[in-house]
């Protein structure tokens, strides 16, 4: 190109940022020890058996409305959690039950949201999709595809304005990384350099849609690109890989460098919520990622393997599990429907 004066125009330098990558082929090693990987195993393992719980609970008419399963992505949350610190935060979408007990909320508390009653985080008026714990940096639970997004990078605003050193975590998945308002976001959390990262999990659907019908470009760690902002493509089965790009990523926001995207390539082995017969992909899919890449039974192999832990051990952190999800479920089930006057009480701010 030709400049005014008719010299050809100086050539643009390229930018000297790292593009966003893959992981390379070559095995890395992700440190761990026993008592690490055991607490790994045993925070998969509640929201396994929490979920599938709640799928029961589902079945007997005990949780109307939404409710939609986060069996096969246990990885995406435990290994962000693992990563974070004190006071940073989370806020992710409906499928948000695994987020909860991530952060820390109490198990009898989410199942009594669930089952609508009283003794649920929202008092039995919000269900699947709408709980909340500031308290343990967790903002929800939103209904709508997308909407955490712009309000994760507003958290990470606001961390930013307060000095307060925190970093904010936007959990959206794959169907919602096609939309509008993540790119408006992306642009001015780069624009800022907020203290943001988003993490998109892709687990291959949104709804009945695969990644392949609806997306041009499929490989989601690269959507930051126009915006300048660094992906990385990550197992989101492998919880240690998980582990090591969320802290490194956490890390860049919290040093001041602005966001950074991390695809988790993960899968749901249950249908979209409650309600889907799954018609869109085979049975064989299903049993093929559930026996090769449960990020649950690769932690188990590893803990065995490595001898961190035996059989007897493993079965006995099973059975512990199993009681706390067992006590949230009659907690769930006995705690009494909310008052009617509940239909009053945090809807308005009162003057
Ligand atoms: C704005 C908006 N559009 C459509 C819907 C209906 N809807 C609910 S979930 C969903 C699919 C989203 O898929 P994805 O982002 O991949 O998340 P996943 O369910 O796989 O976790 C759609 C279209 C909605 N809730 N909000
Ligand atoms: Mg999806």
């Amino acid at each position: 190109m030709a400049t005014k004066s008719g010299k050809p125009a100086p050539k643009k330098s390229a930018s000297k940022k790292p593009a966003s990558k893959k992981p390379s082929a070559k095995t890395v090693e992700h440190k761990t020890n026993a008592e690490e990987l055991l607490g790994y195993y045993r925070e998969m393992l509640l929201i396994r058996r929490f979920e599938e719980k709640a799928g029961q609970l589902y079945g007997m008419g005990q949780i109307a409305g939404f409710c939609h399963l986060y069996i096969g992505q246990e990885a995406v949350v435990i290994g962000c959690q693992a990563a974070m610190e004190d006071g940073d935060q989370m806020i992710t979408g409906y499928r948000d039950h695994g987020h909860m007990l991530a952060c820390g909320m109490e198990s009898r508390g989410v199942m009594a949201e669930l089952t609508g009653r009283e003794g649920g985080y929202s008092r039995g008026k919000g269900g699947s999709m709408h709980m909340f714990s500031t308290d343990k940096k967790f903002y929800g639970g939103h209904g709508i595809v997308g909407a955490q997004v712009p309000i994760g990078a507003g958290i990470g605003f606001a961390n930013k304005y307060l000095n307060n050193g925190a970093v904010s975590l936007a959990f959206f998945g794959d169907g919602a990384s096609n939309q509008g308002q993540v790119y408006e976001t992306f642009n001015m959390a780069k624009l800022w350099d907020l203290p943001v990262v988003f993490v998109i999990e892709n687990n291959q659907y949104a709804m009945g849609t695969s990644v392949e019908r609806s997306s041009a470009e499929t490989e989601l760690y690269k959507r930051g690109s126009s915006f300048e902002i660094d992906g990385i493509q990550v197992d989101g089965m492998n919880i240690l890989e998980v582990r090591d790009a969320a802290a490194k990523a956490i890390k860049h926001a919290r040093s001041g460098k602005g966001p950074m995207i991390l695809e988790m390539k993960t899968y749901r082995y249950r249908g979209h919520s409650m309600s889907d017969p799954a018609k869109y992909r085979s049975r064989d899919e299903v049993t093929k990622t559930r026996t090769e890449r449960d990020p649950i039974d690769a932690v188990r192999k590893q803990l065995l393997d490595k001898k961190w832990a035996d059989e007897d051990e493993l079965k006995a952190i099973d059975k512990e599990i199993k009681a706390i999800v067992a006590d949230a479920a009659e907690f769930a089930q006995n705690s009494p429907e909310p008052d009617p006057s509940e239909l009053w009480t945090d809807v308005l701010l009162e003057a």
